[in-house]
């Protein structure tokens, strides 16, 4: 069986990070490591948080997985709460690189959302972020976490993309956004979760996948609500299992979009709090039909 380290925070409450991405690896028949890089008594959109920090033991944790001689077929990284992490992070990727060339990395740049940095985060997180990139096979951002990696203004990006009608027109933006990451990654890229409205008014939401030469990819999915805590850290933890069996990016993006709009409209429909994030719980078996 297919062995993924899942280095992210554990959050208490909310259904984010490692609570939500352990039980989708699983499912999909992958063995889940997590490496817990924060704990938290919940993600950090509720009111009030406690957070231990955990920067102190991943060293720890690491020498001893590589004492052990452990080996992985992946790497998934997300929330790091401190920038003095980072840098364990690449001398665990070397490391297991010289054990297993064939190792996948994949990076979600865990920092903002809707045009701002998360609560905790600064610049100091995008610099750490653009040192670690250079490890990815794959980076996962959200278009707010593109747009400050690439240094390009993300409003004026949203807005430029309102008035491209067409995909053509979009492609163009995409493009220089996309050659921008290119710089600073080796690997694959997937802007994710992008609102936009179809010629008949639909809300939309397009993932943009640009492989590393640069083949362009728009791949679209109805809206089937609004956006919720932790919908990154499924999409992340979905395509991660995908990958590590086999399947393309493509796919691999397709059926991660799927099962996101399948869990929001679901809690939409159960009117679960927005805060509380996605009910996946007893959507789980959907993720069998797609692998
Ligand atoms: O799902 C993103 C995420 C992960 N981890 C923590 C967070 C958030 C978003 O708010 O606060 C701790």
């Amino acid at each position: 069986m297919k062995k993924l380290a899942v280095i992210n925070d554990l959050s208490g409450v909310g259904r984010s990070s490692l609570s939500i991405q352990l039980p989708v690896v699983s499912t999909l028949s992958v063995t889940a490591c997590p490496v817990p890089t924060a704990i938290l008594s919940s993600h950090t959109a509720f009111k009030e948080v406690a957070k231990v920090d955990f920067k102190d033991h991943l060293s720890g944790f690491f020498d001893a997985w590589n004492k052990n001689g452990f080996s992985f077929d992946g790497i998934l990284i997300g929330y790091l709460g401190d920038t003095e992490e980072h840098p364990l992070i690449e001398d665990f990727i070397r490391e297991q690189k010289k054990r297993n060339p064939e190792l996948t990395v994949i990076l979600d740049p865990v920092m903002a959302d809707n045009g701002s940095l998360y609560r905790h985060m600064t610049q100091k997180h995008i610099e750490a972020m653009l040192s670690l990139a250079k490890y990815a096979d794959l980076l996962t951002p959200n278009l707010t976490e593109a747009a400050l990696l690439a240094d390009f203004d993300y409003e004026g990006m949203k807005e430029t993309l309102k008035d491209c009608k067409l995909d053509a027109a979009k492609g163009m933006v995409f493009n220089s956004l996309l050659s921008a990451l290119h710089h600073i990654t080796p690997g694959a890229v997937i802007v994710t979760g992008i609102e936009e409205e179809n010629e008949a008014g639909e809300k939309m939401l397009l993932n943009v996948l640009s492989e590393t030469d640069g083949d362009l990819r728009f791949i679209r999915n109805p809206r089937t609500g609004n956006g919720r805590p932790g919908t990154g850290d499924l999409f992340s933890a979905i395509i991660s299992a995908k990958l590590l069996k086999g399947t393309d990016h493509e796919k691999a993006c397709r059926s991660a979009a799927d099962f996101v709009g399948l869990a929001i409209k679901h809690s939409e429909e159960l009117n679960v709090p927005v805060i509380e994030g996605v009910q996946f719980e007893d959507l789980l078996r959907h993720l069998l039909d797609s692998d």
